[in-house]
């Protein structure tokens, strides 16, 4: 079957959401620890060394980042690389405008259809990572953790930590909101085809016909339902267009607050 993610190319680096891609196709966003290995994450996924920057330097990541998924040369679903939360080098106000426009992006995307978690396995979820997750559980967008560097654990610490977390994150989903967790290793490429499954049956549902070997729907090749295709309908007046913008790499870090409000 066709990977659509190895199809993946850089878009756009959006330091406001004014600067974001319209809102036209399914949207999922890595969000995370500052060097949990999101950026890692989006280019295993993506079959890419280099799509999204990873780096051992904690705060690599300064903008939002997006990244298409094609599908008969139309873009299909992005994936959105964000800056970590938890390493803050920058000013109260720098953070604060900073913090604005992340939470911005998560409360007022309307084609984000879920939020893929990263946490480092050998520390599970941490406050910061919990405060997202609380944060997303009203807007009902679903969460996936993603507990890297496995590679780093033995067979039982990685038994211990899945279940763990599971455990954790029952109450979110007796809420209402739907929270999943995988273990993932970027350096052995271990949790991929769990992790390709859970994405693909975000942006690509089995009614869309893409990623299965139904025949996509011309008309809608995104499968879009509901608000997204709304919106994608509302957005279509060239935001879509390819920018040339390269992945910039500014000085200065945002951190999320803890409790966003
Ligand atoms: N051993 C191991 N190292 C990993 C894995 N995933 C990422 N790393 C390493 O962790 C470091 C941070 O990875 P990034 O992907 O840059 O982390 P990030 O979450 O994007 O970091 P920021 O952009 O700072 O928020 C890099 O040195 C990666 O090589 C993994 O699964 N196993
Ligand atoms: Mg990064």
């Amino acid at each position: 079957m066709l990977n659509n993610f190895h199809s993946a190319r850089f878009e756009i680096s959006a330091a406001k959401l004014s600067q974001c891609p319209g809102a036209s196709v399914p949207e999922v966003a890595f969000v995370g620890r500052s060097n949990a290995g999101k950026s890692t994450a989006i280019n295993t996924l993506c079959n890419h060394r280099q799509l999204a920057y990873a780096s051992r330097t904690p705060g690599r990541t300064q903008l939002l980042n997006f990244f298409t998924v094609q599908h008969d040369g139309q873009t299909i679903a992005r994936l959105v690389d964000l800056p970590g939360y938890g390493f803050a080098q920058v000013s109260r106000d720098e953070k604060g405008a900073w913090d604005s426009e992340l939470g911005s992006y998560l409360t007022e995307r309307p084609s984000l259809v879920g939020c893929v978690i990263i946490a480092d396995a050998r520390r599970g979820l941490l406050p910061l990572d919990w405060g997202m997750i609380n944060w997303l559980a009203p807007r009902r967008t679903p969460v996936h953790v993603v507990l890297s560097k496995v590679d780093k654990l033995t067979n039982q610490e990685k038994a211990i930590v899945l279940r763990d977390t599971r455990k954790a994150l029952e109450p979110v989903n007796a809420q209402g909101q739907r929270a999943t967790v995988q273990l993932w290793s970027a350096l052995k490429k271990s949790g991929l085809t769990e992790l390709e499954d859970l994405l693909r049956g975000w942006v690509m549902p089995p009614e869309s016909g893409i990623g299965t070997d139904m025949p996509a729907d011309p008309a809608n090749p995104a499968g879009a339902t509901g608000p997204i295709s709304q919106s994608a309908s509302a957005s279509r007046s060239g935001a879509d267009e390819p920018s040339s913008t390269a992945q910039t790499k500014p000085s200065n870090k945002p951190e999320l607050p803890s409790e966003p409000a």
